[in-house]
């Protein structure tokens, strides 16, 4: 049974997601946030960064989400969810699989990681606006890209709109101005996903 340590509203959702998706059985283990916590030895052996998610599926451990993701898909999902290897829609598969975080989710990430550094008047505005602006570009990219389609990849709902959808997900917590109105079918056309909303609620 796939293990699956998260925090409600972070990047292990992207696993929660996929599993609902795909119909597999799974286990939600809820960790404590604190910065103490993630810095126990314990935790460190599952995740040698302190961040979460962590997936184990036996004696395997994943500390990277959309790597978790490509796993499970590889190893569970029969070639759901994904265009084949062979077709010409892969590699624009796998550019917004990996865009949704290694691009889009970093800078969100880093606005909240400034928060709780730099509480109240600590905060350096300046910082906050650079990290914001870097996640709007890319906001504005997604948004030109769906404009007239159903999902991000051909015509059919993949992976990759979990992982850039998760990233929408945070900025419209984070920065809700800046989502344009050329997402917004589509950010809708994810929220309405059962699967979107079980992982939402993990
Ligand atoms: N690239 C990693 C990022 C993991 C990450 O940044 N997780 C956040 C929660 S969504 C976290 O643990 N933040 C705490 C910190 O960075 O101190 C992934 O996708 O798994």
């Amino acid at each position: 049974m796939l293990q699956i340590y998260h925090v409600t509203t972070t990047r292990g959702m992207r696993v929660i997601w996929l599993c609902e998706e795909l119909g597999l059985p799974y286990e939600v283990t809820k960790i404590d946030f604190s910065p103490a916590f993630r810095a126990t030895p314990e935790w460190r052996a599952l995740n040698p960064v302190g961040k979460v998610p962590v997936l184990a599926d036996g004696e395997t451990v994943m500390f990277e989400s959309c790597a978790m993701m490509q796993y499970v898909l590889d190893r569970y999902a029969d070639g759901a969810l994904r265009p084949a290897v062979e077709s010409p829609d892969y590699a624009h598969y796998l550019q917004w699989l990996w865009f949704g975080e290694a691009t889009f989710s970093r800078p969100l990430g880093e606005i909240v990681n400034h928060g709780r550094e730099f509480p109240g008047d600590a905060r350096i505005p300046e910082v906050v606006d650079e990290m914001a602006n870097r996640a709007a570009d890319c906001l504005r990219a997604i948004g030109d890209h769906v404009a007239g389609r159903e999902f991000l990849v051909g015509d059919a709902f993949t992976a990759a709109d979990i992982s850039v959808g998760y990233g929408i997900h945070l900025a419209d917590m984070l920065t809700p101005e800046r989502v344009p109105e050329t997402l917004r079918d589509y950010w809708q056309r994810l929220q309405a996903r059962p699967a979107f909303a079980i992982a939402k609620a993990a």
